[in-house]
């Protein structure tokens, strides 16, 4: 029982992990961004894969060959390359989902689009619990806000103090306090956001 208890464990962990840590798509995997021979390579591609807010996706092409075009819905569906929402040509195109919903993007060059260079895919959110995004980005100034609860009074001179000189013991290794204390944060989002699971 209490091995099996270890192994949900593992498993929710492994899960936190996923959910805290955005992920990285290569599009294409080894056949990267290219006119597929098959003309439902990118949808199968992208079947099984959950898109979350702050994963990236990377496109890689020979720079002449191929683009990438962010279009709308309508443009997807019937390859309109004119107008698209923005154009990368110059590889490799990474682009970051920050937003939910449905994105589209197209290879404007010659026939690709239409023999299946195309990709659609659905962005969701983080799925963590409010408050765990803010520490799942170190170093990103965590250490302005310190988590409450966690290292009390450690380096937060909040204290209004008289005396006009501190004592200056740690408060000048900024650098070495804001890290660790952007680690302790991250461990309690961490913390919180396996708890919350259970
Ligand atoms: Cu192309």
């Amino acid at each position: 029982m209490a091995r099996v208890f270890k192994t949900v464990t593992f498993l929710v962990l492994v899960f936190a992990a996923v959910v805290v840590f955005a992920e990285d798509y290569d599009v294409g995997d080894d056949m990267e961004w290219m006119r597929p021979s098959d003309p439902q390579f990118y949808v199968t591609w992208a079947t099984g894969k959950t898109f979350r807010v702050g994963d990236e996706l990377e496109f890689d092409f020979a720079a002449g060959r191929h683009d990438v075009a962010v279009v709308t819905k309508d443009a997807f569906e019937n390859c309109e390359k004119e107008k698209p929402i923005s154009l990368m040509t110059t590889p490799p195109v990474k682009i970051m989902l920050n937003t939910t919903g449905p994105q589209y993007f197209i290879c404007t060059i010659g026939d690709h689009c239409r023999f299946g260079q195309k990709l659609s895919i659905n962005v969701v959110g983080t799925g963590a619990t409010p408050g765990a995004g803010g520490g799942a980005a170190p170093g990103a100034g965590g250490g302005a806000t310190p988590a409450p609860g966690s290292t009390p009074g450690a380096t937060t001179p909040t204290t209004p103090s008289g005396t006009t000189t501190p004592t200056g013991t740690t408060t000048t290794p900024a650098g070495n306090g804001a890290s660790s204390l952007g680690g302790a944060t991250f461990l309690v989002a961490f913390v919180s956001a396996v708890v919350a699971l259970f």
